[in-house]
């Protein structure tokens, strides 16, 4: 099997490597290449990007059928112990006062949490505090916990087209639930654009876990300066 053209998004040989191991189900090789590299001092979010490179090859042949279910939750299986491992260096920073707080979920109808998890990891390291509803997650549940932690920011990932007419009912809650002053929506997950970020009423909208966080943070300044 060939990890193909083009996609990778770290450089050269290791990327390679490690993407192949990914599309070998190679579970004990892709931990092997990812700890080499953190050791070398790679920083983590790189590893990440590869495996994420993978993972959208394995999505593409699963949707022209070369791939199945199986090959799919092994892939997912592999890129989880791939995030555990690099988890603890993703939160390096988090200590000192909180900078906001952020309640984050997969909307009803969709269980895909690895990248949503991802994000809540980074916020956390950024000092966010982050209540994680989870997956598949009813938008009344997302409006009351929002309201319960006083939420500043929620954030919705989806990797199911099928997620954005829900994303569109529990932003329009959120709208309308009478908060003193609603909290800014995000969205993020691999079928977003900002066409969806528009058709859903959001505020912003990325495939990039850390733009996610450097929004929220810019936000969150701008918020306590009074602009
Ligand atoms: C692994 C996987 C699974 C695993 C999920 C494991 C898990 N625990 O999450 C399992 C096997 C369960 C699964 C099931 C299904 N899947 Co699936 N899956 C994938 C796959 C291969 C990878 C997803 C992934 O983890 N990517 C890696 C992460 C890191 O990327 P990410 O989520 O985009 O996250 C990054 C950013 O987007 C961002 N981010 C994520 N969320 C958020 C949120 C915010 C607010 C912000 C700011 C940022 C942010 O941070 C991350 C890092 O930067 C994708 C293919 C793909 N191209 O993504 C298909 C894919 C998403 N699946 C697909 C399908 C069809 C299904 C099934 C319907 C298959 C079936 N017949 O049963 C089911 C649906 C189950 C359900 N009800 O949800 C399709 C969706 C097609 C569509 N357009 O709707 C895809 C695209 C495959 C394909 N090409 O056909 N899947």
């Amino acid at each position: 099997m060939n990890a193909g053209a083009g996609a990778h998004s770290g450089t050269g040989e290791a990327t390679a490597s490690l993407c192949q191991a990914i599309l070998d189900f190679d579970s004990d090789e892709t931990l092997r290449l990812s700890l080499a590299r953190l050791d070398a001092g790679e920083a983590p979010a790189l590893i990440i990007d590869d495996c994420r490179a993978a993972m959208k090859i394995v999505g593409d042949r699963y949707a022209t059928g070369e791939y199945f279910l199986a090959e799919l939750i092994l892939a997912g299986e592999i890129f989880k112990r791939v995030v555990e491992l690099l988890r603890p260096r993703l939160q390096l920073a988090g200590a000192g006062d909180s900078q906001g707080t952020v309640v984050l979920a997969t909307l009803r109808g969709d269980v895909h949490y690895i990248g949503k998890d991802i994000f809540a990891t980074l916020l956390e390291a950024a000092g966010f505090t982050v209540h994680n509803l989870g997956v598949d997650v009813s938008p009344e549940r997302v409006v009351t916990a929002a309201r319960a932690v006083d939420a500043e920011f929620v954030g919705f990932s989806g990797l199911l087209t099928t997620t954005f007419e829900v994303m569109k009912e529990a932003t329009g809650l959120l709208r309308g639930a009478g908060f003193g002053e609603a909290p800014r929506i995000l969205i993020g997950g691999g079928v977003t654009t900002s066409d969806v970020r528009d058709y859903v009423g959001a505020d912003f909208q990325t495939r990039d876990a850390m733009e996610g966080v450097a929004w929220c943070t810019q936000v969150a300044q701008r918020v306590r300066r009074g602009q």
